[in-house]
């Protein structure tokens, strides 16, 4: 039996280790793809290997042919430049969006039907970027970013606490970076508020940690981004695609109207399922959050608005 075709765009840290963890897991054939001759091709041979010592019968291809994508039930876009200690994620702006937006076009082109997952950075406006040159519906077009930091979050507090990361539930969102949103009267540690555990100091370290989670790694790896932690975020959104579970986490979508905003691709809880984002998920929010909620927001249009004044590719 043929399993579901999934190409990643990009074979580098984060596109390999997604590779990776798909054909461990056995959830997909993995199509690799990356502009660097040899460089898919070997990590595909490499991984097909890897599958036969683990005796998973799951095809590994890779190629510098964007061709091979057709077919695709998903396309994860990781290509595009990462950051390097002293970067922000907006410093890779314009640069990334000749890379991603030529590549929104092939997919549009190659793999009309496929749920895409963009992970290139900065997240939300690549994420908007695709959106606009697929022309897909929103519904397919999604951005991994909340994953990451509700997994550092949980990380940090399972770690403080000595819990299992299992029983600890948080939601973020907002823009992934400096504008992350947490809804920190909404954290359960085994069901009861994080509140009654922590004072509201120490949680406001934590989720200050979670945020700056890529920045605290980036100084110490010094020629990379995480990237452990980012691609078990995708295979996580890719698993809840695939096995159409609707379960609700945090992505990166176009709004209409949600949380009061429109035209702007921002994270949010959704409910995935086999067509992609099934519906977005509105919590509460509190004025604060909701203010903060809007200021990513802006953000994110203004940084969409200077890539219209950039030279496309
Ligand atoms: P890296 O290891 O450099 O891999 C990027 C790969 O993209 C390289 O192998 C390039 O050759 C390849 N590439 C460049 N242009 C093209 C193209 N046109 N077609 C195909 N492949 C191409 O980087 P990485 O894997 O560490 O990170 C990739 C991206 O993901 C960066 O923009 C990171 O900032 C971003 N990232 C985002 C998160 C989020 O949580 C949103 C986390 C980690 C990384």
């Amino acid at each position: 039996m043929s399993l579901p075709k999934v190409t990643i765009l990009g074979a580098g840290q984060v596109g390999a280790t997604t590779a990776h963890l798909l054909v461990l897991k056995g959830l997909a054939d993995v199509v690799l793809i990356d502009v660097v001759e040899g460089l898919a091709a070997g990590k595909a041979l490499d991984l097909l290997q890897a599958a036969a010592i683990e005796e998973l019968a799951v095809s590994v291809t890779g190629t510098t042919d964007m061709g091979a994508m057709a077919g695709s039930r998903l396309v994860v876009i990781t290509a595009g430049l990462a950051r390097k200690p002293g970067m922000s994620r907006d410093d890779l702006l314009a640069a990334n969006a000749n890379i991603v937006g030529p590549l929104a076009d092939q997919i549009a082109r190659v793999a009309p039907e496929a749920v895409v997952i963009v992970v290139t950075n900065p997240l939300d406006v690549m994420t908007q970027l695709v959106l606009q040159r697929t022309g897909f519906p929103r519904q397919r077009v999604m951005g991994m970013a909340g994953m990451l930091d509700t997994g550092r979050l949980r990380a940090f507090i399972s770690q403080r606490l000595t819990v299992s990361p299992s029983e600890v539930q948080a939601v973020v969102l907002g823009s992934h970076g400096d504008l992350m949103v947490c809804l920190t009267d909404a954290i359960r540690v085994q069901g009861a508020p994080l509140s009654q555990r922590l004072s509201s100091q120490e949680i406001d370290q934590l989720v200050a940690r979670a945020r700056d989670g890529g920045a605290e790694i980036v100084s110490l790896l010094k020629t990379s981004s995480a990237y452990y932690a980012p691609a078990s975020g995708v295979v996580h959104m890719i698993s809840a695609v695939l096995g159409g579970t609707r379960r609700v986490l945090s992505a990166c979508v176009l709004l209409e109207g949600e949380y009061g905003l429109r035209d702007v691709c921002i994270g949010v809880p959704v409910e995935v399922g086999t067509e992609g984002i099934a519906r977005v998920v509105e919590q509460p929010l509190s004025p604060q959050a909701r203010e903060a909620l809007h200021r990513a927001a802006d953000q994110v249009r203004a940084q969409v608005k200077q890539l219209l004044t950039l030279k496309p590719r």
